[in-house]
């Protein structure tokens, strides 16, 4: 049985060699991205069983990313090939440590991954975990990724439990419909991930988590980050919020610290863990990510991990 499955765009990413702005940073390294299949990648590296679908264009970029997600011991087998789009790809530069102010220069328009719809995606196997993973991401790609989405968040008594990360991605959208769709979406999900920066950003909401879960008070649980300072996971209307602080790490780069969050949250949730354990494996998986220049880093061990969240509160603080 496959625990998580987890749907969206991967692509081939290039860090930079050095510092600076974009237009004069003179080489790249090739990595790999995809916020869903980050989530994918951290999981199965912690053991789980787990998928990744998505579409790929019949290229050596898809190659890679096929072979270095699959090399993770994530299930590739449900990916598709797009002989007609190329892969996506994208660039960065390292930005700034204080404020992780970066550019960003996406080249995924028209790619294969933005042409995926309910007909060219394997629904069978993207709804064969225990799990659903999705992001807002894969709702700004196009038309008809946000007909997947949709199809995909739709509330089913017999499917997975459906977990979404808001990802809001404001240069992505192709409207100004963006906050509402992702709002719209989030509200028929059962595990919605959203930072309060997000929340600000696409919806004004300025009152914290509070306020948050205040407009989304549909998902069974809710977990608001608010980046250094900790996370917030809201459940049953009846049981009070549960806030755990970040542990300080020295932050390299932020890129890919919110897939690690979720993927520790899914990992104890598929565990069973009280909702205080999620959220420390979020923190700690999220540390990792943290201290590395890319997306992906290995995450702590189960053993190591269940040491640190077993720790007094006084640790934790
Ligand atoms: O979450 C990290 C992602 O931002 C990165 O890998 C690229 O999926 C990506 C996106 O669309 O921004």
């Amino acid at each position: 049985v496959v625990d998580v499955v987890a749907l969206g765009e991967s692509m081939v990413t290039f860090l930079p060699s050095c510092p600076g702005r974009l237009a004069d940073v003179p080489s790249f390294e090739r990595a790999i991205g995809g916020a869903e299949s980050n989530v994918a990648c951290g999981l199965a590296a912690a053991g789980h069983a787990v998928r990744w679908v998505g579409r790929v264009g019949a290229d050596g970029f898809g190659d890679h990313l096929v072979e270095a997600i699959g090399g993770y011991g994530v299930d590739v087998s449900a990916v598709g090939r797009d002989a007609a789009r190329p892969t996506g790809v994208y660039f960065r530069t390292a930005g700034d440590r204080a404020t992780d102010a970066h550019e960003v220069a996406y080249y995924r328009a028209g790619s294969a991954a933005s042409a995926m719809s309910v007909d060219n995606v394997d629904l069978k196997a993207v709804r064969s975990g225990r799990v659903l993973h999705l992001t807002g991401i894969t709702a700004a790609l196009s038309d008809s990724c946000l007909g997947l989405m949709r199809e995909l968040a739709a509330p089913r008594p017999d499917g997975p439990l459906v977990s979404f990360d808001i990802n809001h991605r404001a240069g992505l959208w192709r409207d100004t419909d963006g906050p509402e769709v992702l709002l719209e979406l989030a509200r028929t999900c059962d595990l919605v991930f959203v930072g309060a920066d997000e929340a600000e950003a696409a919806w004004g909401v300025t009152g914290g988590p509070e306020a948050i879960r205040a407009l989304l008070p549909e998902p069974r649980a809710l977990v608001v980050k608010e980046g250094g300072r900790g996370a917030t996971v809201f459940g049953p209307a009846t049981t009070p919020a549960t806030f755990v602080p970040a542990p300080d790490v020295d932050v390299v780069a932020a890129v890919g610290a919110g897939d690690a969050f979720a993927a520790g949250f899914l990992s104890a949730t598929l565990r069973a863990l009280p909702f205080r354990d999620r959220l420390r494996h979020g923190h700690l998986w999220a540390a990792a990510a943290l201290t590395v220049p890319g997306d992906l880093a290995a995450p702590p061990s189960r053993d190591h991990a269940d040491r640190l969240v077993a720790l007094d509160t006084a640790a934790w603080e």
